[in-house]
């Protein structure tokens, strides 16, 4: 196989434009749109390989970047399965996005024949892009890369990033997981729902002076404003939603789901009626928080990753018990899960908690240890996992005359639950789905979700520092290595604090080091972060102005 082709198509169209090297991150290449056009053509390239490496099977590229701004853009590769792309290749992905662009054969030569790849004629890259400016353009790019390879490919233009990864692993089981279409998809989990709504008696939502049974949701001006109204289309009157942050407004500008969790506010122009339920996406749909502000105490309340995680384990876990069958349920964490979350639980739950470094691939690896592993992480990205052999159990269950009619219909109801989750990864509209089907079936309103448990305030700072590697983390990030010194000297700050914790670790999206800290309030939750932060500054090469104490 020759890579000729490959290299001058490449130099001609796709030069590299500089020598700043880039990284395969926690999520892909993330950097500004303009950087990106050589690495993302390269990526066709590679996704081809990684697809004759999986006997043919779809690879999935989306071209996102998320919660972002706006200018910024990303690529990130799918497995067969709609999962992350194996980690082990990461490294390749780095290093075929940094050669210069007149070796770029002879690296494709020599890294088909180290995995003894013959031919990419055989070989498919789906790919989708968000709404970004520069997605368009860098769609054409990733093309030119899977035409120079000779592999085939299927352009799906606008879809939410969870969409591709449910595509992905449709392709790849013949149809067995769902139709490979976006139709497929919408109508996949809208049946899910409306047979969930009807299966049970739901009851309608309280309804309180000011309540209201719309849900308003904050598309953060991204490609999840595009997919609401055929959510909406298909529901009816069964779910209202009204959008706000439609894609008239920047993306994810003081608006969107990262927003809301980090400033622990609405999206900047949103006036909270108190009662109101509202949900805020990221930009490219994989993330969802919910809030509301307060009937009683008109306060803003932030139901994040956590909440819609307890909510989901502690529906599932009852639900589970009904059928009788032995299923194993867990849930997994990151060290920014709230203590109250996990104490939660643990302690009334009583389902048992994961705590794994920060990053999707991590959590859904984790979570495939249980036979039903819920995973969120607490900026709203999560989803449900089931293994393979627990459906087996729960479709025989239904035919088994020998369980009671009741268990049968909790099987039946919790397969329709799991055909209502997307299973590839965090969804923000199946998740949605998901809370409203759970609130539904409650007959509960935001306040009483809410008060399942009480948040520790909590506070995340950001500190600039000359080479944030400096920092090494163990115990899942909860604990400084590296540099010496620095977590006993976290230890003794956090130690003078009612129900204080903190973590310190270097960011995988950004050139920052990120400090988070929990106390008994505010107050002191915001002190401990800014000590903890003038510590990493003084102690891991801080630049710029010291944080104030
Ligand atoms: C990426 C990750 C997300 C993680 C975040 C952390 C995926 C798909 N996304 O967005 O899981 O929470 O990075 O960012 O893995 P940070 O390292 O900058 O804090
Ligand atoms: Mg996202």
């Amino acid at each position: 196989m020759e890579f000729d082709d490959v290299q001058v198509a490449g130099e001609k169209n796709y030069p590299k434009r500089d020598e700043i090297p880039i990284q395969y991150g926690t999520a892909g290449f993330r950097t500004k749109g303009n950087r990106l056009e050589h690495v993302i053509y390269r990526m066709g390239v590679l996704a081809a390989i990684r697809s004759a490496c999986k006997n043919g099977a779809a690879i999935g590229v989306m071209i996102t970047a998320s919660h972002n701004p706006e200018e910024d853009n990303g690529v990130k590769l799918m497995d067969p399965m709609g999962e992350m792309l194996g980690p082990e290749w990461e490294k390749y992905a780095s290093d075929v996005a940094n050669v210069p662009s007149n070796e770029l054969g002879s690296v494709f030569q020599t890294l088909v024949k180290t995995l003894g790849v013959t031919s990419l004629q055989n070989s498919l890259v789906v790919f989708a892009r968000d709404t970004r400016p520069s997605s368009p353009v860098l769609a054409e790019a990733l093309e030119a890369g899977i035409k120079a390879a000779g592999a085939q490919f299927q352009n799906f233009g606008l879809l939410t990033t969870p969409q591709l990864h449910y595509i992905v692993r449709c392709i790849n089981t013949n149809g067995q997981y769902g139709k490979p279409t976006e139709e497929g998809y919408f109508e996949k989990l809208t049946e899910a729902f409306i047979k969930l709504r009807n299966m049970r008696k739901m009851k309608k939502m309280k309804t309180l002076e000011s309540y209201t049974s719309c849900l308003y949701v904050d598309a953060a001006n991204g490609i999840g404003a595009q997919k609401v109204p055929i959510l909406q289309s298909k529901l009816g009157e069964l779910l209202k939603i009204s959008l706000v942050s439609d894609g008239s407004g920047r993306l994810n500008h003081e608006c969107g789901a990262d927003f809301v969790k980090v400033q622990q506010k609405p999206p900047t122009g949103v006036t909270l009626v108190p009662g109101q339920r509202w949900a805020s996406f990221d930009g490219d749909v994989d993330r969802i928080v919910y809030y509301f502000s307060g009937v009683s105490d008109n306060q803003f309340h932030l139901l994040d990753g956590d909440k819609i995680a307890t909510l989901v384990a502690g529906y599932l876990k009852d639900l589970v018990l009904e059928t009788g069958l032995p299923l194993n349920l867990g849930l997994v964490q990151t060290a920014y899960a709230n203590g109250s979350s996990t104490n939660y639980i643990t302690k009334t739950l009583k389902v048992p908690v994961a705590c794994v470094p920060t990053g999707v691939k991590h959590l859904h690896h984790k979570a495939q240890e249980f036979d039903i592993g819920v995973y969120f992480e607490a900026n709203g990205h999560g989803t449900t996992l089931v293994s393979d052999s627990s459906y087996e159990l729960l479709q025989n269950a239904t035919k088994d005359t020998a369980k009671s009619d009741q268990q049968r219909e909790a099987c039946d109801l919790l397969l329709s639950v799991i055909d209502l989750i997307n299973q590839t990864v965090g969804d923000a509209i199946s998740d949605l789905l998901l809370v409203e089907m759970i609130l539904a079936t409650y007959d509960w309103d935001v306040e009483q979700w809410n008060k399942a448990y009480t948040d520790l305030p909590n506070r995340q700072l950001k500190v600039k520092v000359k080479d944030r590697s400096v920092i090494q983390t163990t115990d899942a990030e909860r604990k400084a290595a590296t540099p010496p010194g620095l977590q006993s000297a976290i230890d003794e700050t956090v130690a003078k604090y009612v129900s204080g914790r903190s973590f310190v670790r270097p960011s995988g999206t950004e050139d920052v080091v990120r400090v988070y800290a929990e106390a008994d309030s505010q107050a002191s939750a915001d002190e401990l972060a800014n000590e903890v932060a003038v510590l990493v500054y003084r102690m891991a090469g801080g630049i710029g102005e010291e944080p104030q104490l």
